[in-house]
């Protein structure tokens, strides 16, 4: 079958930091299950030589991305070394209503949601009489409003001092450098105003882009649910609020992802021995959702992968979507985006089904790209740079 010309769309700029050590802050009320979901994470180690788990500090770590890609690439070429992509999470105390005012641990609660770009939402929809609920019952509906909520208060109360800054150097100023600014961070107020805006859900341009990026509002970064379900409710794939939940996120959150999994149930598992944990499984008939979340915590952020393969090592390299080949070669050396030549590219999938570089080769699908090409996640890539001493070629 010949391959398909894909139309390459002009990719949008991203809203939020730009790089690739992005974080997702876990977001919720207190006792919604963030810490239980959080040491899981942890202690994931399963199978432990692809699956490492490091921690940065007690409260931040990184978990790698499961790939089957990436497990079959280090099956092909026993590297010396492995290394998958990581997604970096950050544990974050309990926001309760008010936080925006200083209520609970307050403003310091809501920097620590500034620096993540993010958030996994972890949603209580376990019924535990013995665990408290602060706001004194289960009600995930009333507890999404109120992080929505203080998140964009928080935002209000930023837009309006950088309004009154911009005031003055546009109006009275006549500083005409700033309009731009002037008038984007006007829409942010008018949004967070309307009672129900988030600055994501608005269609920006790029200028516009350009101005929020300076300010990195809580209510611009993307959100992924985690509905905290009982294990029993999790097995029977049955509560009486998912469908609530599902409906109230659809009409205040579209196109989030929504992830209903059991802290208990994942605790469980990860605390068994493999054969033990796969055992459980089999027997519930439901498997674990730790894999599903952690990618979409990945989406999320907007971020995908190339790998380099060779007999050193196997690496998954993140770039953020939309990156053009210079820069991703960038991601190895500097020197290598400052001397790019070109990339040679080979496709996941082709290498997957012709078993050799050679093969790929011979079926003419090793492509030899310039710097105008969109690196896709899963490519495989090997770079070449003028390096100053020469031609360099990187990892192989
Ligand atoms: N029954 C049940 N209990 C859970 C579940 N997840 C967490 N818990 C319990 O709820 C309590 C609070 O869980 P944490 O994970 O510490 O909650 P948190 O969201 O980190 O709370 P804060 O840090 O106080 O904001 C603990 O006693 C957990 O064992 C669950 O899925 N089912
Ligand atoms: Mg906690």
């Amino acid at each position: 079958m010949p391959p398909k010309k894909k139309e390459e769309p002009k990719p949008k700029p991203l809203i939020g930091r730009l790089g690739t050590n992005l974080k997702m802050g876990i977001v919720g009320l207190p006792n919604a299950g963030k810490s239980t979901f959080f040491n899981i994470l942890t202690k994931s180690s399963v199978p432990a030589e692809n699956f490492p788990f490091c921690t940065i500090n007690p409260n931040e770590s990184r978990v790698s991305v499961p790939d089957s890609r990436f497990d079959f690439l280090c099956q092909h070429y026993e590297p010396l070394s492995k290394q998958p992509a990581y997604l970096n999470v950050v544990d974050i105390a309990g926001l309760v209503k008010g936080a925006s005012e200083g209520q609970g641990l307050g403003n310091a609660f809501l920097s620590h949601i500034k620096a993540c770009d993010g958030i996994f939402h972890m949603v209580r929809i376990f019924d535990e009489p013995d665990i408290a609920h602060v706001e004194g019952n289960v009600d995930p509906i009333r507890d999404m409003e109120i992080i929505h909520d203080e998140l964009r208060l928080k935002d209000l109360e930023l837009t309006k001092k950088v309004v009154e800054d911009l005031e003055k150097k546009v109006v009275r100023g006549n500083d005409k450098t700033l309009k731009i600014d002037y008038e984007t961070i006007n829409k942010v107020l008018h949004l967070l105003n309307e009672g129900k805006g988030s600055v994501r859900f608005h269609d920006w341009n790029e200028k516009e882009i350009e101005v929020l990026n300076k300010h990195l509002f809580n209510t611009s970064k993307p959100m992924v649910y985690l509905l905290n379900m009982s294990e029993e409710d999790y097995i029977k794939k049955k509560n009486k609020w998912l469908g609530k939940v599902k409906q109230w996120i659809d009409e205040h959150d579209p196109g989030a992802t929504v992830i209903p999994f059991s802290a208990n149930y994942e605790y469980r598992l990860v605390d068994l021995p493999a054969e033990e944990s796969e055992k459980v499984i089999k027997e519930s008939g439901v498997p674990s959702a730790l894999e599903k979340i952690i990618l979409a915590g990945y989406r999320a952020l907007q971020l995908c992968y190339f790998f380099t393969c060779g007999k050193d090592e196997v690496k998954a390299w993140t770039i953020q979507v939309g990156t053009k080949a210079p820069h991703a070669a960038g991601r190895i050396h500097t020197d290598f985006e400052k001397g790019f030549i070109m990339a040679e590219v080979m496709k996941y999938e082709d290498f997957k089904e012709y078993g050799t570089e050679n093969a790929v080769k011979a079926e003419g699908k090793y492509r030899q790209q310039g710097k105008n090409y969109t690196v896709e996640d899963g490519d495989i890539i090997y770079f070449k740079a003028n390096t100053g001493g020469g031609l360099n070629a990187a990892k192989k």
